[in-house]
């Protein structure tokens, strides 16, 4: 029956109508023609999950608008309608006064249809405009429940989540790897009301209140007169800022560091920076730093990648969360909690715990892991999911609390007032992706875009008409813990104007390794010279003086400005340095790693099935180049070399890579010719020569060694792996993969 509108039933002849969609179901080839007979809509793609399937309640909510799992009021049933359910039999012409016009007003399908587009469109974000998500699972290991009552960290306790992440400075279409803080917000649906964790993954932030929040963002934003630059610091009103308030140069080091260009969002750490108050069963407090730590290590692009990615793919970490999802390698991150005393001062070893410009060393806090969040399925639709899920620091479950950090108070109004004019008022809560696991049981009544048919008389407490409901909850309800207020005057000030705010600045750079902080030179130099006014460039090598004088003179003769006065002698107190800071040294797992595997159709590619079993089984994801599309050996190409950039992937195989150009060289012998440049395609040799340089593992056999030797690839040198025997070359691909780079191939750049 072509005109049900229940969704969940299936079409039992949808296969036979052409409609499967190999990419959704597998099988037949779909048709191209239009069907003319009512269809059902194509099913979600395995990977996908809907806003509506977050909340799975299984019990009914006493506020009727609150069924997460309500059917959707679009798209039942097979016809076309108005969005009064009137069916349509024309979308394609306006009513006109004859065939020539002019159209008439009477045409309410014509102003209902470009209403509605007319304002499709909601503000974006004031800040983290552009992002992407997926929903997920916590699974709670507890560890934590000696410091926490928080039912969602009680052990093997599994939560439903959605995360975004996202950039902070460029507007909703911006470029996904421009230099710049990310967002990593996790919504957790408990059984006792929301918690979202609003992290970055920066430990740090520019301010210590959250009074200046709009001036650094204002600085931060492009320009007011033309708008540019889009997506990025590298300006004079961000420089102007940070110079002329000291406190932000430790976020403004993390963001020149490799931390400011991840390689994926699956590899970035993320940290609720704030200090939180956990209360355990018995009313116990202590205070807590939240961290995500990635299962697949902390890695970034390089710069030169960054730009290039910028143009080649805008969408590249958008685009890796999605296909890493939907070809089964889950993004997993484990939870991590730094735990102090409760002490009046609030303070650990020195370390002011209410100062969000400052982190607590893990050297002096070991992090401990307390649950695991895996990311398993993509959102069904954009806009409903992603772009209208609204997160809040103050949606906090029993045994988690705030404590007095002022930018975390400035948030608690922030977060709430924005989604007022984002959302279009009060109730944005009801909308699906927002709406509880738990049980909702609200007096807040009406206002714009209410979906709740509420029964009752009486919102309102005491009543006696409504029975007395609802009524308040004894244990296991959120307590405001008697948290003892200090007496104090009523001031605007600074907490602590003797705090050296360059002390942890000091902290981070001592713990890098040395192609780190080449790295944060590099990006120092660029930033600056992209500001017009020299006293801003000199302003802030007159900071990184009292940071590192190998640092402020690196960046000054890049500059071309005089080497500043002030030297590391004069700069008494350097913290010990922290080794977790540092993103060099350690190995990894290398599942859901991209690799591509360049190949000639027009050599023996025999045995290319056995090479990608070989990488699937290494865990990576092979990704065939070849210079045309199609298929090979019935394999499909995934990429042509038109269209792939080494910067997408991880490391680079030439099996055999086209040398399609020697072929061309009359009477040459493939088997016995010495290769010339001239020989091998231009974007095999482009793709050799920038894996080289941003030191990558770079493997070849066959042919494929010609090419890589003909591009100037040093056949000898670490992590270059060229052998006789493909599966030879694979392992030693993998093996050098686990570093994330070849870090010994970065060229020594002393610092001056
Ligand atoms: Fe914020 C969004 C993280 C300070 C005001 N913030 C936003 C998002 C993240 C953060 C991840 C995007 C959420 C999403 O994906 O929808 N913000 C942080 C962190 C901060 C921080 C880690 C410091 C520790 N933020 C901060 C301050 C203020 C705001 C001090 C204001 C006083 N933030 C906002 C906001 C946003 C926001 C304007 C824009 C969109 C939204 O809230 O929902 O209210």
């Amino acid at each position: 029956d072509a005109l049900r509108g229940d969704p969940d039933e299936k079409n039992p002849d949808l296969t036979t109508h052409g409609l499967d969609d190999p990419a959704h179901v597998g099988g037949a080839k779909p048709s191209l023609e239009e069907p003319t007979e009512p269809r059902d809509p194509l099913p979600p793609r395995p990977d996908q999950r809907g806003a509506a399937d977050v909340s799975p309640t299984g019990a009914p909510c006493s506020a009727p608008g609150n069924d997460a799992r309500a059917p959707g009021r679009t798209q039942q049933g097979a016809y076309l309608t108005t969005a009064q359910g009137a069916r349509l039999r024309d979308t394609d012409h306006s009513l006109k006064a004859g065939r020539r016009g002019p159209t008439l007003l009477q045409d309410h399908h014509l102003r209902e249809k470009i209403t509605h587009f007319d304002h499709e469109r909601i503000p974006e974000r004031v800040v983290h405009a552009r992002g992407a998500a997926a929903h997920g699972r916590f699974e709670s290991y507890g560890t934590a429940t000696d410091a926490t009552c928080a039912p969602f960290l009680a052990e093997g306790v599994v939560t439903p989540v959605f995360v975004r992440f996202s950039t902070v400075l460029g507007s909703r279409g911006s470029a996904d790897t421009v230099r710049d803080t990310r967002g990593f917000a996790t919504k957790f649906y408990t059984p006792v009301g929301t918690f979202d964790l609003v992290a970055n993954n920066i430990p740090v932030f520019f301010i210590k209140d959250g009074i200046k929040f709009p001036d650094v963002v204002h600085a931060a934003k492009p320009h007011p007169d033309r708008e540019i630059p889009q997506a990025q610091s590298a300006h004079d009103t961000f420089w102007d800022f940070v110079t002329l308030h000291p406190e932000a140069q430790h976020h403004t080091i993390w963001n020149m560091s490799d931390r400011g260009i991840p390689r994926s969002y699956r590899m970035m750490e993320g940290f609720g920076v704030h200090t939180f108050r956990l209360v355990d069963a018995e009313g116990g407090t202590s205070l807590a730093k939240f961290h995500w730590k990635p299962v697949l290590g902390v890695h970034s692009l390089t710069w030169e990648e960054a730009q290039t990615l910028a143009g080649a793919d805008p969408d590249y970490h958008r685009r890796d969360l999605y296909d890493s999802i939907e070809a089964g390698h889950h993004p997993q991150w484990e939870l991590g909690v730094q735990a102090f005393p409760d002490t009046p001062e609030q303070t650990f070893e020195g370390i002011d715990l209410l100062d969000p410009t400052k982190l607590v060393p893990e050297e002096l806090a070991p992090v401990q892991r307390v649950g695991r969040l895996t990311l398993d399925a993509n959102p069904r639709n954009f806009f409903a999911e992603t772009e209208q899920v609204a997160f809040h620091p103050g949606h906090l479950p029993p045994g988690i609390d705030v404590t007095d950090d002022p930018l975390l108070q400035a948030r608690l109004f922030s977060y709430l007032d924005t989604q007022l004019t984002r959302l279009g008022g009060p109730n944005f809560g009801e909308i699906p992706i927002n709406r509880p696991q738990a049980l909702v049981n609200d007096m807040l009544r009406d206002g714009f875009h209410q979906q709740a048919d509420h029964a009752g008389v009486a919102p309102y407490k005491p009543n006696s008409l409504d029975g007395g409901c609802p009524f308040m909850a004894g244990p296991g309800a959120f307590t405001d813990l008697p948290v003892r207020v200090t007496e104090s005057v009523k001031e605007r000030a600074d907490v602590d104007e003797a705090d050296d705010p360059l002390r942890q600045v000091r902290l981070f750079w001592d713990s890098l390794s040395d192609v780190e902080r080449e790295h944060v030179a590099g990006a120092f130099a660029f930033e600056l010279a992209s500001c017009r006014e020299a006293v801003i460039r000199e302003r802030q090598v007159n900071l990184l003086a009292q940071v590192s004088t190998d640092l402020a003179t690196t960046v000054a003769t890049s500059l071309g400005l005089p080497a500043p006065a002030l030297a590391d002698a004069s700069v008494p107190d350097r913290p010990e340095p922290s080794p977790a800071l540092s993103q060099v040294g350690r190995t990894w797992p290398v599942a859901g790693r991209k690799v591509a595997l360049v190949v000639d159709p027009g050599h023996p590619l025999d045995d290319l099935g056995a090479w990608l079993d070989q990488l699937h089984a290494a865990g990576v994801v092979p990704v065939v180049v070849a210079p045309h599309g199609g298929t090979v050996e019935g394999i499909e190409i995934g990429r042509t070399l038109t269209t792939a950039r080494s910067v997408e992937f991880d490391a680079v195989l030439f099996a055999g890579a086209p040398l399609t150009l020697a072929d061309a060289r009359p009477g040459i012998d493939v088997r016995t010719a010495t290769f010339r440049e001239s020989d091998v395609d231009p974007r095999v040799l482009v793709m050799a020569q920038e894996a080289w340089r941003h030191c990558k593992a770079i493997g070849a056999w066959g042919l494929g060694g010609e090419a890589v030797h003909v591009a100037g690839v040093p056949e000898d040198a670490v992590g270059v792996v060229v052998a006789g025997q493909a599966s030879e070359v694979i392992d030693g691909l993998v093996e050098h993969l686990a570093a994330h780079r070849v870090w010994d191939r970065f060229p020594a750049v002393p610092l001056t």
